[in-house]
């Protein structure tokens, strides 16, 4: 079998090049080793101990389980060894303080979507990486363009890293038998059209006009300005989306709505959105609140939520066209119902 590479001589090549690069692979090499230890407690599940209970509330109002404080605790531990200034985790209130005088400032979600494990579906540790600036807080409230590194684990039928790294998406795979991520896909590449959407539909009674307008555009298909039917997929797990968008394109939307508690939507910007946005646009896609690119958001509290629609990029535009009261283009009539690729191809 052809020699691939490890995600440790990937990481020793591009950390020449930036002047952070060797503080950026430190810390991306700590979080993929906490990830291959997560990936075992996830696999033993409750032979491992991991009830999947109730153990608490975060400072968001969500209900912790106990498998989010492991994943937690494992990743903070990691990175308390690495040159980080501190730590911002869904489950801490405010960022951590590690070395103050480090370069690097990381926001992380340790395991997103743990509600899906009780039905064995894939979930995620997401991670963005950002220089340290004047000082720990102002950094995390720079605009999402300042991330030099960002990207996710996805704990499911395979393992796999998604990093967005040099400008590049590049997924590796965990090779379980020698404990190492193993590069598959250079430059993932999400294809601009798409006929493939991806939101809660149960929410749809919620949704704000333009958001509404869209799906309804998707749901008429052929019959409507689209000229072609859609398909739709909703895992609930962030990770899952992700990477089947940029596996086989897509859009995903997770919008504001009319709920109490969802008026800016459900998904936190510092450690799901802007992350996911720097893979999305790395690979040639997008994200967007629907007005506003989210690359460009800057937060204004640890744990603030966003509207966050992204994936291929045409279908990205029509939403924001709609949002602008503009004709969307649809012009993706063309486009195969999945795009015909692959990570392996
Ligand atoms: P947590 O961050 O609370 O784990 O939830 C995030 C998430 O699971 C995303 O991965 C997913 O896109 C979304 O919630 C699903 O939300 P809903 O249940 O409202 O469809």
């Amino acid at each position: 079998m052809e020699e691939r590479m490890t995600l440790r001589s990937h990481l020793d090549r591009s950390a020449s090049q930036a002047p952070q690069g060797p503080a950026i692979a430190a810390v991306i090499a700590a979080i993929a080793a906490a990830a291959i230890d997560l990936s075992a407690v996830i696999a033993d599940g409750p032979l491992g101990g991991i009830t999947g209970k109730n153990s608490g509330v975060n400072p968001d109002g969500d209900q912790q389980k106990d498998i989010d404080l492991a994943a937690d605790a494992m990743m903070r531990r990691a990175l308390r060894a690495c040159p980080v200034a501190a730590v911002l985790s869904e489950e801490l209130a405010v960022p951590e303080l590690l070395d103050t005088k480090a370069p690097l400032c990381v926001a992380i979600d340790p395991l997103d979507g743990s509600a899906n494990l009780a039905n064995n579906i894939s979930v995620g540790t997401i991670f963005s990486i950002r220089p340290h600036g004047n000082d720990v807080l102002s950094t995390f409230f720079e605009p999402g363009t300042a991330q030099c590194a960002a990207g996710f684990v996805i704990y499911g039928p395979q393992t796999m890293l998604v990093l967005a790294l040099d400008g590049s998406v590049d997924v590796f795979i965990l090779d379980g038998q020698v404990h190492e991520f193993l590069l598959i896909k250079q430059g993932a590449r999400i294809a601009s059209d798409t006929l493939e959407f991806a939101i809660n539909a149960s929410n749809r009674r919620h949704w704000y006009g333009p958001v509404r307008a869209y799906i309804d555009e998707c749901l008429a298909g052929a019959d409507g300005n689209h000229g072609a039917d859609f398909n739709m997929r909703w895992i609930g797990s962030l990770v899952a989306e992700s990477l089947r968008i940029l596996v086989r394109g897509g859009v995903f939307l997770y919008p504001a709505d009319a709920r109490p508690g969802y008026r800016e939507g459900r998904l936190r910007l510092l450690y799901e959105a802007h992350p996911m946005a720097l893979v999305m646009e790395w690979a040639g896609g997008a994200a967007t609140t629907g007005r506003r690119r989210i690359l460009e958001l800057s937060a204004k509290s640890p744990h603030q939520r966003v509207p966050l629609i992204m994936g291929s990029a045409r279908a990205v535009r029509d939403v924001v066209a709609i949002h602008e009261g503009v004709e969307p283009m649809f012009d993706n009539s063309n486009a195969p119902l999945f795009a015909r690729r692959g990570l392996f191809l």
